[in-house]
């Protein structure tokens, strides 16, 4: 992949240029961070041309050479649950999402690892990076549906609850295709329950009111990134509009955040992405959830 290394003088929402410190700062007080062209224009162009073939892969449209990991990659690919038996254009199917993609996509599995990104978590985080999780979100042109308003801490066995997204935009994502929505300083509420996250398109992203009045858009351009706390409340309105929405979403913590199950068994293994004295993975034995 063609990394360009653009870290430095980055911005803010509101256009105005942030160096690291005050990136770790905004984002310690809002829990939220957008950086601008975090990808290169080559770099997104070859991410949209993975999504293609790993539609194509869904479709069972592979090659030969890609039969194994097409194999792998169609039972990771979700289909859009309220176009269930649409297709898009060459008869390829209407997906809401591909899980695991490090598992079956050696672009983004570096993606995961990208120069620009791993600089900006470290700022966030620290040197030591583990990777949560590594999905494709897709938002199909007239298809897509919306997501809840959520703290993903709430749903995910992980404590303390610190972890830090990233989602990276290879479209203009505006309100019209689905962009995020945040509420700033949600971080700061503490742990909440939140129900079901997939919603129809005429769905509000939220039944408590007082939550809807804060929610804030995010627009991004094309290899432009959003980089949130797990704590903070987002979600994403629906895309009824000619233009997709594809985004990959990262989720990193450090060393320090621990693996809980209800009971304190099990183990899980997670991928390396920085520091850790160059270790690939690390293996977690479960703690007991608080
Ligand atoms: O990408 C989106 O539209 C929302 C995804 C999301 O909120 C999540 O997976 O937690």
């Amino acid at each position: 992949m063609l990394f360009q290394v653009l870290y430095g003088k980055l911005n803010d929402l509101s256009g105005g240029k942030m160096d690291k410190n005050a990136q770790k700062a905004f984002f310690e007080k809002e829990g939220y961070l957008v950086v601008e062209n975090l990808l290169s224009p080559a770099d997104v162009e070859e991410c949209q041309a993975e999504i293609q073939l790993l539609h194509q892969f869904a479709a069972g449209q592979e090659s030969d050479a890609d039969k194994e990991r097409a194999d792998v990659a169609r039972r990771h690919v979700q289909r859009e649950p309220f176009a269930k038996d649409e297709t898009q254009g060459d008869r390829l199917p209407v997906l809401r999402k591909a899980e695991n993609t490090r598992q079956y996509s050696e672009v983004f599995r570096n993606l995961a690892q990208h120069p620009n990104l791993v600089a900006v978590l470290q700022n966030l985080i620290g040197e030591d990076l583990l990777l949560f999780r590594s999905t494709l979100m897709f938002k199909p042109a007239f298809h897509g549906s919306s997501h809840g308003l959520h703290q993903d801490s709430a749903y995910w066995p992980m404590e303390p609850p610190r972890l830090v997204t990233v989602s990276i935009s290879f479209n203009d994502a505006t309100p019209e295709n689905g962009c995020f929505k945040v509420v700033p300083r949600s971080h700061l509420w503490g742990v909440q329950e939140w129900g079901g996250i997939a919603r129809q398109q005429d769905a509000e992203l939220t039944d408590r009111e007082e939550v809807a009045k804060q929610q804030m858009d995010v627009p991004l351009s094309a290899g432009s990134a959003l980089f949130f706390h797990s704590l903070m409340v987002h979600g994403s309105g629906p895309n009824a509009s000619p233009r997709p929405r594809n985004t990959a979403l990262y989720a990193y913590f450090s060393p320090e955040v621990r693996y809980v199950t209800k009971d304190g068994t099990g183990e899980r293994t997670f991928p390396v992405v920085a520091g850790l004295n160059g270790k690939t993975e690390l293996k977690f034995t479960a703690q007991k959830a608080s």
